[in-house]
């Protein structure tokens, strides 16, 4: 009886949560920096971003966007502009869709060492007040970089037992219509996620470059996004 419960609990979380990542790679190489994920369950919509490499990716905000295409090779640049179906103006994360391009996720920050750890939890309620608050983080020990600047350059890493304060980004949205689709023909499935190498200015910079990409510069990474599996019982809906 247990086993038929616990069998029917993870066919309807697999049927209620649909969810598409992929493994960031450096632009022109197969150099893999990490993964996103975008996730949809009834009412909620996460955005994960969990990249690092201390080479390419220099501390700061970096655009980030899903854009129109799939990548092509390696090369970031053949993803096309911002993902816009709606031939809106670009703005960010967080405003409806005649206010940002549907491809339109903000910046994402690096820390010191090239390490990003966002993460955007949004509520979708048509009558909520529209808004975020960060949610309060306790950073603490990152095991995975106990690495001096030298040794990681050169791949290796020390065994030393030190911490350091990552960069951590733990939002909560209130929106008012969703922020991505999973499955339709606005699908951000099959398109590319892109890391810029610099600051998205939100469409906030005054001028042509502003509303059309955020002036956010070069691609440094991107990944085609596909659904995911879950629990063995098949591939999510949708394309
Ligand atoms: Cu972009
Ligand atoms: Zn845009």
């Amino acid at each position: 009886m247990l086993f038929y419960v616990l069998l029917l609990t993870l066919i309807q979380l697999s049927v209620s949560t649909k969810k598409a990542s992929c493994i960031m790679k450096l632009n022109g190489e197969n150099t893999e920096v990490g993964k996103v994920t975008f996730s949809v369950h009834d009412n909620t919509q996460t955005v994960e971003a969990h990249l690092h490499n201390y080479a390419a990716i220099a501390p700061g905000l970096h655009g980030f966007h899903v854009h129109t295409l799939g990548v092509d090779g390696y090369d970031c640049g053949s993803t096309g502009g911002h993902f816009n179906p709606y031939k809106k103006y670009h703005g960010v994360l967080g405003l409806d869709k005649d206010s940002r391009h549907l491809g339109d996720f903000g910046n994402v920050l690096a820390g010191d060492r090239g390490e990003i750890n966002f993460k955007a939890h949004m509520t979708v309620d048509p009558e909520g007040k529209v808004g975020y608050t960060m949610v309060p983080h306790t950073s603490t020990c990152k095991r995975k970089y106990y690495c001096s600047k030298k040794q990681e350059l050169l791949g290796k890493c020390s065994r030393k037992n030190r911490c350091y304060q990552a960069a951590v980004e733990n939002y909560h949205y209130t929106v008012t219509s969703p922020q991505f689709e999973l499955e339709g023909e606005n699908s951000i499935v099959g398109r590319a996620v892109v890391l810029h190498a610099g600051q998205d200015d939100l469409g906030q910079g005054g001028d042509d470059g502003s509303l059309a990409t955020g002036n956010a510069g070069s691609r440094v990474a991107c990944c085609t996004l596909h659904l995911e599996y879950a629990h063995g019982f098949g591939p999510y809906h949708g394309r």
